[in-house]
């Protein structure tokens, strides 16, 4: 049989490893390797992605399905199902206002593109309300950061392999990467007798054993251990003076804060030594260069937020930031997230918990008491894109029973999931490999990059992409024509003539003659530059054009370092171009590193350290030591829900058959654990929270300290010819929304109290 071999990038982590995948004439994944072309992946890539043909030829959806009286579903068209959405939509908007619908989702690790195009959905239904993934883990970052840095929508990059002296807090970055070519990269930091690798965990994870410094926090204790590093600093002057007046404000303010912070007091807290905390305090104050990589062992844990804050003072009191080898501001393409007001200064709030948005994005774990409760003015409508909320968002029982409330639920997925069952409409898309695709994961610098990903595959039939599903319910709620014949012919010219900027033009009049349609620019272009692009099942990257004309205004020098000759507009389509002709990705930025300052959004481009909500917290800390002991009592392990390993991959897998190893998605659990409960290596036991029960498979290994346990998340999920014996275990069986940072609202993952039984 033939083989092809096409460009692409991997689409189960944040890094999108740029892939060249085998395929045969039925278009079977027969082989997939690294890219040696893709920009900042260089060819590397994990085991994962060499599995990557169980997502393409999974178990499909093949036709938009309507719920029936019985709970089964029935086959309708694509006319019907589109028309009964689209009616509904406007029904709910002009009854109980655009509030009363939501949006959740909008794309995984691998796929934004769609959700770019959710934002015209949002439009017609007059609503501001996204669920999101990204608000159960990094919504308390982007808080922080819109303190310190200006805009919410700031972030900074994480250049492990360039500093002497390194910290991976609460992140295990051999299993889940989150830096390019995290193996190698974590593999040098650890064998370089010149750096220092301090990994913060507490479970001796496979980075953890290879670092220099291993400090073994007890879970949920971060914010005491990273007090008393700053403690230290301060306590002892070793804080950088010149960066601190250069580049900051507000030192004066946080100072006393710190002063008196009883380190050996705090040191017993978390459960690291004073000496290790002394000297890791020095190590990093000393260091010529400094990187902090953290994530969800922080952000999915007690005192999320603060967290947060904490370990940005320690790189910045320490004059570690915005340096070659140091944490430092990047640019986007196009931002991934944006930036929300506060509450007190006109910022939005959802309508029954009056939780306020963060990056524009609400979190998961209140999505069910917006939806479940009689106020007037509750969700009534949602629309999933590339997301299984009652699969991962917190309490599974709790999100499937609200999403069968709602008047209106509508999937849109490549398979049959957990939220899909438990939806009025189901929409079927097509895969990631089988239309334009990116991901706005670009997160380097001082060199940027972006990978627009061309279609690899035939589409399934009766398959739509998700612009196009958009697309076509905007139209049927009357918003905008289907086609636009004379922009298109516009197009058609504007693609041989750029530089006379006639597609340009002709968008102005139009939309100035039909000012309703404005904010449908990004529709409109899709069926107009979209349709006049060379490439098949492409309309989507029309939404490219917008983005690389207004990051060529914006970063112009940073452009015209990749040496593109042309400027001003004609740079704009230069970068489109090479965009579009780089299969393998393009670096699409080049920055000095002086000029990291000038991505800081405070007009006096300094960082703002003084965060008053996390300094009272700070100050709080001690009385936040008290636990519930009635309920350590009847759930005496705390549960690490949610680990990252060798086969598993958010939800993207559904077929178990992916897994080489760690079929069942085992529990460890430490040896003297076992022993006081008499369990045997490999038995299964009943895992009970105070919100449900699953069974699971154990492991004994001291890789876990006693009293805590870890199982995967990305296990457990239904598929045919299988049962929880092969599937794994459903974490978010066990998972409570409740229990969830007081500022952000993301969930304890990290913290789950549960109490074992043999089965
Ligand atoms: N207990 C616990 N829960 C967790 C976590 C944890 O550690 N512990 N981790 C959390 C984290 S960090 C994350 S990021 C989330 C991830 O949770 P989600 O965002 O829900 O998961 P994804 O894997 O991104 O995929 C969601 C859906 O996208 C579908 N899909 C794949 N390709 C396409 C496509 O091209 N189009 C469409 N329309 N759909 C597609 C898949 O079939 C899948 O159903 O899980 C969170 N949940
Ligand atoms: N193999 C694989 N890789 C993935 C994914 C996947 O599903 N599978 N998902 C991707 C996604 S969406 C994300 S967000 C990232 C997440 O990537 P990571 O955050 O690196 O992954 P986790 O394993 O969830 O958690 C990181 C570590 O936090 C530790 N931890 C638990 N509690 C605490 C605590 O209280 N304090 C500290 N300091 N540490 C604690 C855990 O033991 C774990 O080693 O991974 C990405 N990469
Ligand atoms: S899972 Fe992540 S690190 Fe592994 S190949 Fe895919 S993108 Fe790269
Ligand atoms: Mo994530």
């Amino acid at each position: 049989m033939s083989t092809t071999t096409h460009s692409s990038a991997c689409i189960l982590c944040s890094q999108n490893c740029g892939i060249v995948i085998h395929q045969d004439g039925d278009g079977n994944f027969t082989k997939v390797i690294g890219d040696e072309n893709h920009p900042i992946s260089e060819g590397y890539l994990c085991q994962k992605a060499t599995r990557l043909n169980f997502y393409q030829k999974q178990e499909r959806l093949t036709s938009p399905l309507r719920k029936k009286k019985d709970g089964t579903f029935e086959e309708i068209s694509w006319e019907v199902a589109i028309k009964e959405i689209a009616d509904q939509l406007v029904r709910i908007r002009d009854d109980h206002g655009g509030t009363s619908i939501a949006y959740a989702g909008g794309g995984g690790q691998g796929n934004h593109l769609g959700g770019v195009f959710g934002a015209m959905l949002r439009t017609a239904c007059d609503t501001p309300y996204i669920y999101a993934a990204l608000a159960q883990e990094k919504t308390g970052n982007f808080w922080v950061n819109g303190h310190l840095f200006g805009r919410q929508n700031t972030n900074y990059c994480e250049p492990v392999g360039e500093a002497e002296y390194v910290m991976i807090l609460g992140a295990n970055p051999i299993q889940s990467h989150g830096l390019p070519k995290a193996r190698p990269t974590i593999n040098e930091v650890a064998r370089n007798p010149k750096k220092t690798l301090v990994v913060v965990d507490p479970r001796r994870t496979e980075t953890a054993a290879k670092a220099d410094i291993f400090m073994q926090v007890k879970p949920g204790k971060d914010a005491f251990l990273l007090a008393a590093l700053l403690g230290h600093i301060i306590q002892n002057n070793l804080e950088n003076k010149n960066f601190i007046v250069e580049h900051t404000v507000g030192f004066e303010q946080i100072k006393p804060h710190f002063e008196g912070i009883p380190t050996s007091e705090y040191a017993e807290i978390c459960g690291v030594p004073l000496e290790t905390i002394e000297q890791v305090a020095t190590g990093i104050a000393k260091a010529k260069t400094f990187v902090l990589r953290s994530d969800l062992g922080i952000e999915q844990s007690h005192n999320s937020t603060l967290n947060s804050y904490l370990a940005r003072l320690l790189f910045l009191v320490t004059g570690h930031f915005g340096r070659e080898g140091t944490n430092c501001l990047h640019n986007f393409l196009f931002p991934l997230i944006g930036h929300s007001k506060e509450p007190e200064k006109g910022g939005i709030t959802t309508q029954v918990t009056g939780m306020k948005g963060i990056g524009k994005l609400f979190p998961p774990n209140i999505l069910p008491l917006e939806i479940v409760t009689d106020h007037p003015k509750r969700l009534r409508a949602l629309i999933v894109d590339s997301a299984n909320p009652v699969a991962t968002y917190a309490n599974s029982t709790a999100q499937r029973k609200a999403i069968e409330k709602l008047e209106l639920s509508v999937v849109i997925d490549v398979a049959m999931t957990e939220t899909a069952t438990a939806a009025k409409y189901i929409l079927p898309a097509r895969t990631q490999f089988e239309k334009m695709e990116a991901t706005f994961f670009n997160l380097e610098f001082p060199k940027n990059f972006f990978h627009l990903r061309h279609p690899i595959s035939e589409p399934l039939q009766n398959t739509l992409d998700e612009p196009e599903i958009v697309h076509r319910i905007v139209t049927a709620m009357g918003e905008i024509p289907a086609s636009f014949p004379i922009l298109e012919r516009v197009a058609r010219i504007d693609r041989k003539l750029p530089r006379l900027r006639l597609l340009l033009l002709a968008l102005k009049i139009t939309t100035a003659l039909s000012p309703n349609w404005k904010k449908y620019h990004l529709l409109i272009l899709k069926e107009t530059l979209g349709k006049a692009l060379p490439y098949r099942n492409a309309k989507a990257a029309s939404f490219i054009w917008i983005a690389a004309h207004l990051f060529a205004k914006k970063y112009k020098k940073q452009v015209e370092r990749l040496g593109l000759k042309a400027k001003g507009y004609a740079l704009g389509e230069a970068l489109f171009n090479r965009i579009l002709k780089s299969p393998s990705g393009t670096l699409v930025s080049i920055h000095t590193y002086q000029e990291s300052w000038e991505l800081i959004r405070h007009r006096d481009k300094k960082v703002h350290l003084e965060i008053p909500e996390l300094l009272k917290w700070l100050g709080e800390l001690p009385a936040k030591v008290e636990t519930d002991a009635e309920k350590e009592r009847k759930y005496p392990f705390n549960l690490l829900a949610g680990e990252r390993r060798s086969y598993n991959a958010n939800a993207v897998f559904r077929n178990p058959e992916w897994r080489k190893t760690d079929v069942e998605g085992s529990l460890k659990v430490n040896p003297s654990d076992a022993q006081d409960h008499k369990i045997e290596n490999g038995d299964w036991v009943r895992c009970i929270s105070s919100t449900g029960a699953v069974k699971i498979k154990t492991v004994i290994t001291d890789e876990v300290p006693a009293g805590v346990l870890s199982m995967p998340h990305g296990y457990g999920f239904t598929y045919k010819g299988h049962d929880e014996q092969t599937t794994g275990a459903l974490a978010n069986s066990l998972t409570s929304t409740e229990d969830c940072d007081p500022l952000a609202k993301t969930p304890y993952h990290k913290n789950v109290r549960v109490r074992l039984e043999k089965v």
